[in-house]
């Protein structure tokens, strides 16, 4: 039970700025000379209806424009490794840079409902609220047992739910970018006074614990049940940095792939990064369940694989369809890091 309930959209931001375009900023870092025909998603290229392959050459929103937005060197220990590649001139809380954030205000003692959402395209959030740990309650909208938590890392499209209850006064909730240069704020309040936090404070909380979802458990009602499974699918998470060419399986999309799936099935699907990177990999459709050592892990739809990692999922194949599997790294999925899980009849 909650008695308010606090949105709270994180956001990386260059569209505009300087003349920035986030096609400007792709083009940016991919290779001289490569072509942008794999990318399918883009805005100007949805001529799909006409039956035709998108072009092959870069259009002109395609040219690189505003100044250079490439990021190198970034490093991250959470993410055990480089954060990205894209440096954004803001970071935002609700649409609000940190020199004028917003505020949730309520009383001393209300407890609120904390909902966090990583809308993000190229990073990753630390976040934490100065002074309160967070009871972490549901991750990409499926319950878990309560776990407190002094920050966590939120992945692009990854979503979490705690509760705080609200100490009295004025308290930043920061959310860093990860193994960038640069946060988001926001505040919550329960004073009339007019004090605001700095737009660089830096909650103790950001180096505290920080709880990954693979030590989430999932409540009673939404545990998958235990099967064995009736398909396995193992797909290569590949590509580099220098070359741009994130894909998987060492293939960029194309709208004819299919990993086959039928309806009824239990898949296990086994994700093998082989990128010095971490992505934030996402699957329509489905609610996969996080495999854990000896039960089945929290339900979610986004999961952060770490550098030279795996992971593994469970899904019940219960939503016939073509479905999406991609990275929700914006700028790996426009230069080929999706594909697509097909449904047989
Ligand atoms: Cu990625």
């Amino acid at each position: 039970k909650y008695d308010k309930e606090w949105i709270l959209m994180l956001d990386d931001w260059l569209d505009g700025v300087d003349g920035s375009t986030p096609d400007g900023v792709l083009a940016q870092l991919m290779p001289a000379g490569m072509k942008m025909g794999s990318m399918a998603m883009g805005p100007g290229q949805d001529d799909h209806s006409s039956g035709k392959p998108a072009s092959p050459h870069a259009s002109p929103s395609h040219k690189s424009s505003g100044p250079s937005r490439v990021l190198h060197g970034s490093h991250s220990q959470l993410l055990r490794g480089e954060a990205g590649s894209v440096n954004y001139p803001l970071y935002l809380a609700n649409g609000r840079i940190p020199t004028q954030p917003s505020t949730f205000r309520c009383r001393p003692g209300e407890r609120i409902r904390l909902r966090i959402i990583n809308a993000g395209s190229e990073t990753a959030f630390r976040v934490a609220l100065a002074g309160h740990r967070l009871t972490v309650t549901h991750t990409d909208g499926y319950p878990v047992q309560h776990r407190t938590t002094d920050a966590l890392l939120i992945g692009m499209a990854e979503r979490y739910d705690v509760l705080v209850t609200a100490k009295d006064g004025v308290f930043p909730l920061v959310a860093l970018a990860e193994g960038k240069k640069g946060q988001a704020l926001a505040v919550l309040r329960t004073d009339k006074g007019r004090t605001v936090p700095p737009a660089g404070v830096r909650p103790d909380e950001l180096d505290g614990e920080v709880v990954p979802a693979r030590r989430l458990v999932p409540a009673d009602s939404v545990v998958l049940d235990d099967r064995e499974p009736d398909r396995e699918m193992r797909i290569r998470v590949t590509g580099t940095m220098e070359k741009y060419d994130w894909g998987f399986d060492h293939e960029q999309y194309d709208e004819r792939q299919r990993h086959p799936v039928r309806a009824g099935e239990r898949v296990r699907l086994t994700l093998i990064n082989a990128t010095d990177m971490w992505h934030p990999l996402h699957l329509h459709g489905h609610t996969f369940a996080l495999t854990g050592l000896d039960a089945a892990g929290a339900r979610k739809d986004t999961a952060i694989v770490l550098p030279h990692r795996k992971l593994v999922v469970d899904f019940d194949a219960d939503n016939p369809g073509l479905w999406m599997l991609h990275c929700h790294n914006q700028y790996h999925s426009e230069s080929g890091m999706m594909t697509i899980l097909g449904y047989r009849k």
